[in-house]
């Protein structure tokens, strides 16, 4: 289905009283209000393929009806979530879950939407039917010259993928490392992950990026070959210009400072890209902001003031995608809600008064220092995301107008209660 220009517009002069009320209100609180109006406006975050369906635990799997069973409904779905919000501008395919048989085909459908094609994303974490070796030990790291080709070989088909639709960067989380002490040779299985990733950084396109993503634990619970931001910046460095950290908001131990991790990789010029989510535990899939709103906060603050140091436009510096797989909401009201979070949490940071902060970090005035951040993390800036919508043809408030034209149902009608999404 497709989203007609009336219903929004419908939706949007139903709101508009109350909606320009709070947003004369705001934005006479605020300096140069419409310039942080364009960098919303500016601002898109990529949808992965994989958060469309109904995602899993390690203990079952309860689908939701109307999911996406094909490559062409996926890319539907993105569309439904850019036209109601003028945010999700992009997808990101996993492959093989998501192999395009008709790349050009592929192409135009998703431009009909008015999207782009992300980071393709590879997988060594499974094995496939008819796969030669398993990848139960490890893929880019495992001790077997023969299985660490096969992996390699699926990056490369996997850049080709990507190529073919207009992708620049690939994506490479691996699954790689232990669960028992002794069980792996922490210095060979580096090794042999350089020099795995250096065989596939040899087929990156020159105007492409290598993102390294890095994990704390899981699936193994010992020790994981990328496991922090060190282990990640350390291969992306011997790799090359092309080659960078990606962080993911969930793939940390509890309590780690993620605003100053990015901060030091953007002022290396190690930080790619950004996987958001939420998480009370560890990588626990939930909608960004919905757990720990003000440390998302802090990390734009120190994303916009890293991405300001090296003149960096905020929109296309780094790839902005959203990294989750719920099991008990609908799918794409959570994306909805974690693209406005992230939106929030960006706004509230871009009134962050930067020349006074500066001046209190000087003269070491603590007390105003906080204050300053918390006066920007207090503001509502809900009227200035929602009128950075409505100035870019989307819906005023995208999940009341996603239930009140019931999507989902319509979804359903089209695709059956029991369509599976493939993936996870
Ligand atoms: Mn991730």
């Amino acid at each position: 289905m497709k989203l007609d220009i009336n219903q929004i517009e419908q939706h949007n002069a139903s709101l508009s009283e109350a909606h320009q009320r709070k947003f004369d209100f705001i934005a006479n609180e605020i300096k140069d209000v419409e310039a942080v109006i364009e960098k919303l406006q500016a601002f898109q975050i990529a949808i992965p393929s994989w958060a469309l369906g109904t995602g899993g635990t390690r203990f079952g799997r309860f689908n939701g009806p109307g999911e996406p069973s094909t490559l062409e409904q996926k890319i539907e779905d993105v569309g439904l979530l850019h036209a109601l919000n003028k945010s999700s501008g992009a997808i990101s395919l996993h492959i093989p879950w998501d192999i395009p048989t008709d790349a050009q085909k592929i192409k135009d459908l998703a431009a009909s939407y008015d999207l782009t094609f992300d980071a393709v994303n590879s997988n060594t974490f499974q094995d496939q039917a008819g796969q030669e070796f398993s990848y139960k030990y490890g893929s880019l790291h495992h001790v077997d010259a023969r299985v660490r080709k096969q992996a390699v070989d699926h990056n490369i088909e996997v850049i080709k993928h990507g190529e073919a639709l207009g992708s620049k960067s690939l994506t490479v989380w691996l699954a790689d490392g232990s669960s028992f002490p002794g069980q792996l040779n922490f210095r060979e299985a580096f090794q042999n992950t350089l020099s795995s990733l250096q065989e596939i950084y040899a087929a990156l396109p020159s105007d492409w990026k290598l993102f390294v993503e890095y994990k704390a634990f899981e699936p193994h619970f010992y020790s994981t070959t990328i496991a922090d931001w060190g282990q990640s910046l350390l291969l992306a460095s011997k790799l090359g210009d092309q080659a960078y950290t990606l962080v993911d908001l969930g793939h940390h131990l509890p309590n780690a400072n993620i605003e100053q991790i990015v901060s030091l990789l953007l002022m290396e010029g190690k930080l790619g890209g950004f996987h958001f989510n939420d998480s009370k535990y560890a990588d626990d899939d939930l909608t960004a902001g919905s757990i720990k709103p003000y440390q998302l906060f802090l990390i734009f603050n120190e994303l916009i003031d890293g991405l300001d140091a090296r003149g960096l436009d905020h929109a296309t510096g780094l790839g902005w995608m959203i990294d989750a797989s719920h099991n008990l909401k609908d799918p794409l009201v959570d994306l909805l809600q974690s693209v406005d979070a992230i939106k929030l949490a960006y706004a509230q940071a871009l009134l962050v008064d930067r020349v006074s902060l500066k001046q209190a970090q000087q003269e070491n005035n603590i007390i105003k220092a906080q204050e300053i951040l918390q006066d920007a993390f207090r503001t509502d800036v809900r009227p200035i995301v929602a009128e950075a919508r409505k100035r870019s043809g989307a819906a005023i408030d995208p999940v009341a107008l996603f239930t009140a034209l019931n999507v989902r149902g319509q979804l359903v009608q089209e695709r059956g209660e029991k369509s599976v999404a493939t993936g996870l």
